[in-house]
């Protein structure tokens, strides 16, 4: 292709997303677009599967039968939304199994939040309310970005993510409202999760390589820090209603900007945690690893059975 149809092509591409159309799979567009897509929905991906486990850690251990019910489904969501996106990822011309590959060597990241330990129940209620909480609030924006399966995908995704918003909040309800140990662990869940949630969504604007492309191709509809102060906005009544303190000293309503004004982050902590130095990185790779591992033997079988089963098809049409 000639240097300028290649420039035509980019000016109708472009046209397109001024326009808000869709991008569809089979439609050209630039390779960085391509490339963009693919690293923020496989890292989508990998966030939503890596995620199942700190709260598969307490599925065995919930409280009751209602709550170990809720959770099971709440980590199936988890690891549908994992398939669905790596599905919408693969529309982009990548396989599975490079993705997979990807993750396992640590070439693809995914969300801090993550490499963080879940040590007691009220955990489970700490990142339904802030996790979750935090996820939709970054994810609403994504339904209507200019990919097509992406903007699908965040659609259902963001659905499933709201219900388990509420069942995050509504364990934290009940805790806050038991004994004072109860309270006391819900606090403490708090105390844990809230900065690790504040840097889940992604480093300040100033330190981010990517938004203002993302945001050209409306691939990101808002910045992070844009995000970072909805998330609290929202959520510091949230902890004021059931009687829990956000820790942050600096935390103070601002009359004339109508917002928080809120403490440093420790970026250096966030850094480490995304180099692969948190305190879970390494359980978690070796989880997921693990897995794909001890899944062979079940990944060869299907091949030979679906290859079985074409065989049989040709034969039977000669
Ligand atoms: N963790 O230039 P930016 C969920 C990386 S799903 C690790 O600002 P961008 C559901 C970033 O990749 C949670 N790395 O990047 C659930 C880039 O490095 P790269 C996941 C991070 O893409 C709930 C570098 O830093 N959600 O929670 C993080 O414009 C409960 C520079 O950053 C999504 O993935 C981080 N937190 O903005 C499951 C949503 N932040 O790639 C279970 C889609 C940044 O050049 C239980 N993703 N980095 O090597 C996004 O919206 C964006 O990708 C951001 C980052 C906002 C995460």
């Amino acid at each position: 292709m000639s240097e300028e149809q290649i420039k035509n092509l980019e000016a109708q591409f472009e046209a397109r997303i001024a326009r808000d159309e869709k991008i569809e799979p089979k439609d050209w567009m630039p390779e960085k677009y391509r490339k963009t897509h693919i690293r923020q929905m496989s890292q989508h991906a990998h966030s939503e599967i890596v995620g199942m486990l700190p709260e598969g850690n307490w599925i065995t251990r919930a409280p009751s039968l209602r709550r170990k019910v809720a959770l099971l489904a709440k980590v199936q969501d988890e690891a549908g939304h994992g398939l669905y996106l790596y599905s919408a990822t693969e529309t982009l011309g990548i396989s599975r199994d490079e993705l997979y590959e990807q993750l396992h060597t640590g070439k693809a990241k995914y969300s801090s939040i993550f490499n963080y330990p879940t040590v007691t129940w009220a955990d489970m209620g700490a990142i339904g309310w802030l996790v979750d909480g935090a996820a939709i609030i970054n994810q609403v924006p994504l339904c209507s970005t200019s990919y097509g399966p992406y903007a699908r995908a965040m659609i259902r995704v963001c659905k499933e993510e709201s219900f388990h918003q509420r069942q995050g909040f509504e364990i934290m309800i009940k805790l806050a409202e038991g004994t004072s140990e109860q309270k006391e662990m819900a606090q403490d869940a708090l105390n844990r999760w809230w900065w690790p949630s504040l840097m889940m969504l992604g480093p300040t604007d100033s330190e981010s390589v990517h938004t203002e492309q993302s945001m050209k191709w409306k691939l990101k509809r808002k910045s992070n820090d844009d995000l970072r102060q909805q998330f609290i906005d929202q959520t510091v009544p949230q902890a004021e209603l059931i009687g829990l303190t956000i820790p942050d000293p600096d935390l103070k309503w601002n009359e004339e900007r109508q917002s928080y004004d809120f403490g440093e982050i420790n970026w250096d902590e966030f850094w480490q945690v995304v180099k692969g130095h948190g305190p879970c990185n390494k359980e978690r790779m070796k989880a997921r690893v693990g897995a794909w591992e001890r899944g062979e033997w079940v990944r060869d079988a299907a091949m030979a059975y679906a290859e079985k089963q074409q065989t049989r098809k040709e034969k039977r049409a000669i």
